[in-house]
């Protein structure tokens, strides 16, 4: 399972992966980010440029976003957004295995799957 599956998975379901675009919805996130690493909206169209939820809002100008210790380290595969304990990190298509949180979408149901590494 990868950023893109577990994305495919929350709208099979009639959902979203939570998207961290407002502080409410970052505090929930984070809640969850705190046992590890999370896989959140955000996506970037090239090496080193910036993030957008699904909406197609800038992720990572937003007062409230700040980037773990190390990162963006910006490798051309790092297209996709993780959440973890201590900030965003880039995150490669490929690296798999996160927990997500998945929202209904009224936004008011939040669902956390978890990921078991196969
Ligand atoms: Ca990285």
């Amino acid at each position: 399972m990868n950023h893109s599956t577990a994305k495919q998975l929350c709208e099979k379901d009639g959902g979203n992966l939570i998207d961290v675009s407002t502080q409410a919805r970052y505090d929930v996130a984070l809640k969850y980010a705190s046992h590890g690493h999370l896989f959140v909206q955000g996506k970037r169209l090239a090496q080193g440029g910036p993030y957008f939820n699904d909406a197609g809002k800038q992720l990572d100008v937003l007062p409230f976003f700040n980037w773990t210790s190390g990162e963006p380290s910006n490798r051309a595969d790092e297209l996709y957004l993780r959440l973890d304990k201590s900030g965003f990190a880039d995150n490669s298509h490929t690296y798999d295995s996160f927990p997500f949180v998945k929202l209904d979408s009224k936004e008011k149901t939040c669902t956390v799957v978890v990921l078991t590494f196969m």
